[in-house]
């Protein structure tokens, strides 16, 4: 009789201990966030909010989030703060399609930041510990950057800022994403230039860093081809002129682009002046 009571009370321990121990000992790596293993188990971040994360041993955490830019050229930063030291984090960043475009690993305990350009628009972060061994904490961030400038939209004949009078007020602008084209979806801005008979339109453009390559293209009101892309070399000041010495007045569309240097400063000064023929 007792072997048997000691067989009973073995089998029935093992679950009772199993129960207490998960109850007693809270896993600190498990986090409110969970469970968001998978991409369908996104966690939604909101723009601008901190969120405290953890990652148990092997788990693997996914986010969503939705960028609004009213469809300009913006950049999001995305702020991971690594907790933990010995955490090697690998970021992978996914379309709204599900597909992978960028996959980042930092050193152990370093926080990282990724900008990312974007126009309106949603995406996945998967976030795991490279070696899936180690367990830690972190804090993600992502935070509409508004780098663009205040002239946008400008990207397309249809939105091109027209320039009303001669000479114009020095207008600063920037080109945020390489445009040209060899760059057809970058951050391209566009005016409209009105010539009056028996006048010249002159342009000056100047690129504040020394290693942006600036970049022009003329239309006609038919969105033909008038003049074709002129790139500068870096750091160079473009100037051009459209006369007009037939006809009534008449309008053209000025396409402006760059190539970004190393500083990815894509700030620049415009400014319109007209002469007589
Ligand atoms: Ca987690
Ligand atoms: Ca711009
Ligand atoms: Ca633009």
């Amino acid at each position: 009789m007792i072997r048997i009571k000691n067989i009973f009370w073995i089998i029935l321990a093992i679950p009772v201990l199993l129960t207490l121990s998960t109850c007693e000992k809270e896993d600190p790596f498990k986090d409110d966030l969970e469970p968001n293993n998978s991409r369908d188990e996104a966690f939604g971040l909101t723009l601008g909010e901190q969120v405290n994360a953890s990652i148990a041993k092997g788990d693997h955490d996914w986010y969503s989030f939705s960028v609004e830019t009213n469809g300009i050229i913006d950049k999001a930063g995305i702020e991971i703060k690594n907790l933990t030291e010995e955490m090697e984090l690998t970021v992978v960043l996914y379309d709204s399609q599900g597909n992978q475009f960028g996959s980042f690993t930092g050193n152990a305990g370093i926080n990282m930041n990724i900008t990312l350009t974007t126009r309106t628009s949603s995406y996945y972060i998967e976030i795991y510990d490279k070696n899936s061994e180690q367990e830690g904490k972190y804090k993600i961030t992502i935070t509409l950057l508004q780098a663009n400038d205040s002239n946008e939209p400008d990207d397309t004949f249809k939105n091109a800022r027209i320039i009303p009078s001669y000479p114009s007020e020095d207008i600063t602008g920037i080109v945020l994403v390489n445009a040209s084209d060899a760059d057809q979806y970058g951050d391209f801005e566009f005016f409209i230039l009105l010539v009056n008979l028996n006048k010249i339109v002159n342009f000056t453009l100047t690129p504040t860093a020394d290693d942006i390559k600036m970049n022009y293209k003329i239309f006609s009101e038919d969105q033909s081809v008038v003049v074709e892309e002129t790139e500068g070399t870096p750091g160079q000041i473009l100037q051009a002129s459209v006369g007009n010495g037939s006809g009534g007045s008449m309008s053209r569309y000025l396409r402006v682009g760059a190539t970004l240097g190393e500083t990815g400063n894509g700030n620049y000064t415009i400014s319109f002046t007209d002469t007589d023929i």
